[in-house]
């Protein structure tokens, strides 16, 4: 008896999807670098599914029926460049890999076009949801060929999430499209979780208000429209107590976020293409000066910086901003797979994209149908902005977000990804911005050159005599 899949790499995420294979009737081959996570694995986690732990890359291979599809689960970088030379020597023509780490878009080009070469056909796919997700049914986001996806279609799809609008998987589009939109949506995911913090943050110190009402509040609104995963876990963080101490955990937490990288490589590649995605750069660097809290002690003592409490601020106000900075930030995560595509020649489609976000990923909410309307009555509209609908949305949101980031303003709170969220609109609605005076400078100092308003051409200007 052949297994019908191979899986490699069991830390949470590798564990969590072999089983929920297994779950759905397939026999899976597992194998970990280390044995004895694969023994433990398999006595602590497997009962009755047909899990078959292989102790060498050779057996791994040869116990798998061909072609052969095999899923990368390791940490991503050079673990999966080794991970594919180990495996090389054994596999044939039409084999398949697919790597579900969060891979950088651009080595997944790499090796697509290198195990190209080969006969190996390979799929970057994103995988988002967590552990939970990887289980239950996360959202899949595969790319690469088609032929390679038509090889494992059917056990992608019925592992996924399930929404109303179909099974949270489709194919994403050529290349490493996969790994593209998964690192977009983790980008989303940065600035969303980042207003989320904000808004808290407003709630906490201007406000007073206690972690548990704050929990209540997150609670409420996550039945409203602001419904989606990142409110759902956030309530249930702020009324979660701490065993040892009885205060809220909450509060007990070191306010130093890590990261790991998909919400960086998101803002620099958007900075390659020229996507204005303010919010997810603004959203990365509150992470780095996050870390920075020995100094932040030390700047805090020094400027006190002066809290105002007692201003006239409503939890109506910090509820419509922050579905307005959720709405910013899928817009500016659905222009970047956008220009991507147009550049990458990846060939997505946004709306499905928008459709496989709705369950079992991070960033599912409410809100996706609702931008899956904008979208569909023009498909150019990639920023759902460009809509009757969405000019009220915006407009019953906007003078909240105005009060409360002005409120954050002279209460010395930061809040870059609202602000961020807020000019990235505002310089969208703007129709004469000021890099006229930028052009005009750059021409002075550099003779770059410029464009005028009244007539057609490219113009120099001799600013200062240069003898
Ligand atoms: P390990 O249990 O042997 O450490 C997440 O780190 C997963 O990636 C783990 O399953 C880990 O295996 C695996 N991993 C990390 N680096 C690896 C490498 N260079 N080769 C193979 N697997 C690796």
């Amino acid at each position: 008896m052949k297994a019908d899949i191979g899986l490699i790499g069991l830390a949470v995420m590798g564990q969590n999807l072999a089983l929920n294979i297994a779950r759905k009737g397939y026999s899976v081959a597992v194998y970990n670098r280390t044995a004895e996570r694969t023994k433990k694995f398999v006595e602590e986690r497997v009962k009755s599914e047909k899990v078959l732990p292989a102790y060498s890359i050779k057996e791994l291979v040869n116990s798998l029926s061909r072609p052969r599809k095999i899923i990368l689960m390791v940490k991503a970088g050079q673990a999966v460049d080794d991970m594919i030379s180990e495996l090389l020597p054994y596999l044939e023509k039409g084999d398949l890999l697919i790597d579900g780490g969060n891979s950088h878009f651009a080595d997944t080009d790499r090796r697509l076009s290198e195990l190209a070469k080969e006969g190996i056909l390979y799929l970057g796919m994103g995988v988002s949801g967590g552990e939970y997700g990887a289980l239950h049914g996360p959202s899949l986001m595969p790319g690469g060929t088609r032929e390679a996806y038509s090889l494992v279609e059917k056990i992608l799809v019925e592992i996924a999430a399930k929404t109303e609008d179909g099974p949270c998987c489709t194919y994403v589009g050529d290349g490493s499209a996969g790994h593209f939109v998964k690192m977009v949506h983790n980008g989303i995911e940065y600035s969303i979780m980042q207003a989320i913090a904000e808004v808290y943050d407003i709630m906490r110190k201007v406000m007073k208000l206690s972690s548990e009402k704050i929990g209540e509040i997150f609670e409420r609104w996550n039945r409203e429209e602001l419904a989606s995963f990142l409110m759902e876990i956030s309530y249930k963080i702020m009324s979660w107590k701490d065993e040892e101490t009885g205060k809220p955990l909450v509060e007990l937490i070191l306010d130093k976020a890590e990261q790991k990288g998909t919400g960086k490589w998101s803002t620099q590649v958007a900075l390659d293409l020229g996507v204005p995605a303010f919010s997810f750069g603004a959203s990365v660097f509150a992470r780095a000066v996050s870390y920075y809290k020995e100094e932040r002690q030390k700047m805090a003592e020094l400027y006190k910086p002066n809290m105002k409490t007692a201003e006239n601020i409503a939890v109506e106000d910090l509820k419509k901003t922050l579905s307005l900075a959720y709405f910013l930030s899928y817009s500016q995560g659905v222009w970047l797979i956008h220009e991507a595509s147009k550049s990458f020649k990846y060939n997505v489609d946004s709306l499905e994209v928008l459709r496989i976000w709705k369950g079992g990923c991070i960033i599912r909410s409410k809100m996706l149908d609702f931008l899956r309307q904008l979208l569909k009555n023009s498909q150019e509209n990639i920023t759902f902005l460009n809509d009757e609908r969405a000019r009220n949305f915006v407009e019953e949101r906007l003078p909240h977000a105005i009060k409360v980031t002005n409120l954050a303003r002279s209460s010395m709170i930061p809040t870059p990804s609202l602000n961020a969220c807020l000019d990235y609109l505002f310089s969208l609605m703007t129709e004469n911005l000021p890099a006229n005076l930028i052009q005009a400078q750059r021409d002075f100092f550099g003779a770059h050159t410029f464009q005028r308003i009244d007539k057609p051409g490219t113009f120099h200007v001799e600013w200062q005599p240069l003898e």
